[in-house]
């Protein structure tokens, strides 16, 4: 062995060793880059995340360190402006970095897969929709079992005693919430911490999207369809509920306030504004749309009217 060959692979164990330790030390930093983990599945998200992140600094920094080690240990000489070797091909070489992508690959996309499977924001009856149904036995199965009947029983087993049930219905350009168990309804979204939701979402018009970032939750509502979304809360505190799904004009003014509670003061909550006589809640959307059309010079550019401000026992 050569003295130029230790000294490479020497360099090459103490890099990646160095490599490794920063790029685990840059994903630990990851989680303070997002916000206050206010839901039992942001912690899901927040792992996720970090193992991205560790994954890319690793690529990043590597990829850094071996250009570092090119210029500074193979610069050409000056005046030296002959052509490097010709190489034709390397196949193990080919075979490894096309192997490498290729198992990272499965490896996120089996991870994130596992992260939405635990997470069951779609409540047990969609995940009964993701099995087979009875009718159709999978290629792989033995012809003597019916897989679907047990996994009933599991579902029905492992579901939550204690739901919240609440009604989300968004329109343009308004949020609104209805809490069937006691008949009223806001246009602030007040949940209980440790306790599981099940939110019906709704549009009375176009696709809009429900986004809370504190909770890492994210689901698009389709007009004409009812998604059920499930997660618990568990932090209290005040957080914001935004639209991510571009619906028309006054998309922007399409937020609201998301208030997490202990379970005490949601109930008071709910027998406070039980009390209260239903009014129309203070829209954004609607004044400005009345705003404009009462400005002496007009566009003559029509938009979409807004829908009238919503009328609710509790509007914040
Ligand atoms: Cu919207």
């Amino acid at each position: 062995m050569n003295i130029r060959l230790i000294f490479n692979l020497f360099l090459l164990m103490i890099g990646g060793f160095v490599i490794t330790i920063t790029s685990i030390f840059i994903g630990k930093q990851a989680y303070f880059w997002l916000p206050p983990q206010a839901a039992a599945e942001s912690h899901l998200i927040d792992d996720l995340f970090s193992f991205l992140v560790t994954i890319g600094a690793f690529i990043f920094l590597g990829v850094t360190a071996v250009i570092l080690y090119s210029v500074l240990f193979h610069r050409a000489n000056n005046y030296d402006f002959s052509d490097g070797p010709h190489i034709e091909g390397n196949i193990t070489l080919e075979v490894i970095w096309t192997a490498i992508p290729i198992m990272l690959v499965l490896w996120i996309a089996s991870y994130s897969y596992e992260v939405y499977e635990q997470m069951g924001i779609q409540g047990p009856s969609h995940l009964l929709h993701l099995h087979n149904p009875i009718h159709i036995q999978a290629a792989f199965a033995e012809a003597t079992e019916t897989p679907a009947a047990t996994e009933i029983e599991i579902e029905t087993e492992n579901e939550p005693i204690e739901l919240e049930k609440i009604n989300v219905i968004a329109k343009q350009w308004a949020w609104v919430f209805q809490y069937p168990e006691t008949g009223i309804s806001s246009t602030e979204l007040h949940l209980p911490s440790d306790r599981r939701v099940h939110l019906a979402l709704q549009s009375e018009d176009v696709l809009h999207g429900f986004y809370i970032p504190a909770f890492r939750l994210k689901q698009d509502i389709v007009p004409g369809k009812t998604i059920d979304f499930e997660f618990t809360p568990i932090r209290p505190g005040k957080y914001s509920l935004t639209d991510s799904q571009y619906s028309g004009t006054y998309f922007a003014t399409m937020q609201a306030d998301v208030v997490v509670e202990t379970p005490e003061e949601y109930h008071t909550w709910l027998e406070t504004a039980a009390t209260q006589t239903p009014s129309p809640a203070k829209n954004q959307a609607a004044t400005e749309y009345a705003q404009n059309h009462n400005e002496k010079i007009q566009t003559g550019w029509e938009t979409v009217k807004p829908a009238a401000p919503p009328i609710v026992n509790f509007s914040g």
